[in-house]
């Protein structure tokens, strides 16, 4: 009874004045009816109780700079079965986008303000991107079966609320190995929407490695005549064309989503060894060739057997080819060059070499963290994965360390077909969610999916949600970590990825059921190019 008392005064309050840097739900129901799962959590919000019922007629107002965000909040309210009504003008619908550039010193690129009353819904931002952001809270808080055009049994209310919401981060990243399984152009835009639902803005492929060769290089035909056709064992072999990493970076842009492409040199270069023998040393001491000789094609597991040879001159031009082509259908400003797991006494050389190569290309260099023992420079990026390193620049980095982000690690102590090398008992959600960094250098964090031993897309699905969703929400959310608190968010998106049909790792820190509904793979925005 007292407990009861207590609730109801504590809900009273919330509801009359707000609630900024908002608790969320408890089992009770009351609450968790009022209880907002928008994920990642945003900056602040402050919810007035009371909800605002979405009318028939619905009308997008946009102002002439929030034009090019308009389609997508017709495409959600389309996807609600509200036919909404366009109209260029300020403040003239019931619902209102606007850019606003005089709110960039508040907002910064990314942020947005929403806000839902009685007269309906407001979004403003000093940006596109922002508005783009806004959009995806609001389509968290519409029901899940409008991601697999399913009907929608109940009339749609929004809670009225005021939410003021910017990233900590700028880079909310994942990574997808095509590498050792190849997984296409049409796996990795289903994967590029998904990753907007939840705000994150940087996809990495590692496109090339010792088991499969995965992007076209016209100069250099036979990476993937030969490199194409091999995979892992048991996996999908392939590539995708130039043209074809083109669109995936347009789908992606239009998501705000950069693509991030990595030839991994000078190690893990096995298929160009067999496509291109000249850049083997002579009687192949660079290869261990106990492990693979060419032509011999290689579907296993072990790292750092190979390399360039790199007293060679000519290796340089190859790479200088590869990145030369590579930078001029790289949209984004980032080309990875991998330097992982290889020894060498000219390995630094190396990267100091392939770093100015990038420069000359107009891109900036991101690597894997051994490559920074090189004399890299202040623009060179770091992709810590066990932080062994130690830097030779003060330089920008991107957590990707294994124990919180190797996502080819078992969800679970155990996990068949994971890897356990970094972590004996898997990476959790707990061990994701856990992940602090008080760097100053630190620009954000990014989890990999390796593939040695994901060899299907149900399986890829399985590693990467939901601890994918862990990941957005500590790259965005500056607020006090709370586990109990996330998960709970987290739980109510369940029926989201069902609708979404993703084959997501039924987890028991969340009591989520097997999705069986795998085989409806939509969602709202689902080949969507305004
Ligand atoms: C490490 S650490 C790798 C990959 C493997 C992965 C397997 C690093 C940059 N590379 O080559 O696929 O472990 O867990």
């Amino acid at each position: 009874m007292k407990h009861t008392l207590f609730s109801i005064v504590i809900l009273s309050f919330l509801t009359l004045v707000g609630c900024s840097g908002y608790k969320s739900s408890t089992s009770n129901k009351e609450q968790t009816a009022s209880t907002i799962n928008i994920i990642p959590q945003p900056k602040t919000l402050n919810l007035f109780g009371g909800k605002y019922k979405l009318p028939k007629i619905n009308t997008i107002c946009y102002n002439s700079e929030a034009a090019s965000s308009a389609p997508w909040l017709q495409r959600l309210l389309e996807a609600a079965k509200l036919q909404p009504k366009m109209e260029n003008g300020a403040n003239c619908g019931n619902w209102n986008l606007s850019v606003l550039p005089e709110l960039l010193s508040q907002l910064g690129e990314e942020g947005y303000i929403l806000d839902i009353t009685s007269q309906g819904i407001s979004l403003k931002s000093a940006s596109n991107t922002g508005l783009f952001y806004g959009i995806q809270s609001i389509r968290q808080l519409m029901p899940s079966e409008i991601e697999s055009n399913q009907r929608i049994s109940k009339k749609i209310a929004l809670p009225k609320l005021h939410i003021e919401d910017a990233p900590k981060y700028s880079w909310r990243g994942s990574m997808i190995d095509v590498a050792r399984s190849f997984f296409g152009k049409e796996y990795i835009m289903k994967h590029i929407d998904r990753m907007a639902l939840y705000k994150l803005n940087r996809l990495h492929l590692h496109l090339t490695d010792d088991q499969g060769w995965r992007i076209e290089i016209k100069s250099k035909p036979k990476l993937t005549e030969i490199g194409g056709k091999s995979a892992v064992v048991n996996a999908q072999s392939g590539f995708i064309t130039q043209q074809e990493f083109i669109e995936i970076q347009e789908y992606a842009l239009a998501r705000n989503i950069i693509v991030i492409p990595e030839i991994d040199m000078p190690g893990h270069i096995y298929t160009a060894l067999v496509a291109y023998p000249e850049l083997n040393c002579e009687e192949l001491t660079n290869i261990n060739t106990e492990v693979a000789t060419p032509p011999q094609l290689y579907s296993e597991y072990q790292v750092g057997w190979n390399k360039l040879c790199l007293e060679k001159p000519e290796i340089y031009d190859f790479v200088s080819e590869i990145l030369g082509e590579l930078a001029k259908i790289t949209k984004g400003p980032w080309l990875h060059i991998g330097g992982d797991e290889i020894e060498d006494p000219l390995y630094e050389e190396f990267i100091e070499k392939a770093e100015a190569i990038v420069k000359q290309n107009g891109k900036v260099a991101i690597g894997w963290e051994e490559a920074t023992k090189a004399n890299i420079s202040s623009s060179f990026i770091s992709q810590r994965w066990n932080g062994e390193t130690t830097s030779t620049a003060n330089i920008k980095i991107i957590e990707s360390i294994c124990s919180s982000f190797y996502f080819d690690h078992g969800n679970v102590i155990g996990q068949e077909n994971t890897n356990n090398w970094c972590k004996k008992t898997g990476v959790s959600l707990k061990d994701v969610y856990s992940f602090v960094s008080e760097d100053a250098n630190v620009l954000g964090f990014e989890a990999p999916v390796w593939t040695e031993l994901v060899t299907t897309e149900a399986m890829l699905d399985n590693r990467f949600w939901p601890r994918t969703i862990a990941v957005a929400e500590i790259s965005w959310s500056d607020s006090k970590r709370d586990f109990p608190e996330f998960l709970n968010r987290l739980k109510t998106h369940e029926s989201r990825l069902k609708s979404m049909g993703i084959n997501y790792f039924a987890s028991p820190e969340l009591d989520w059921k097997e999705n069986k509904e795998v085989y409806s793979q939509n969602n709202v925005y689902k080949g969507f190019t305004p």
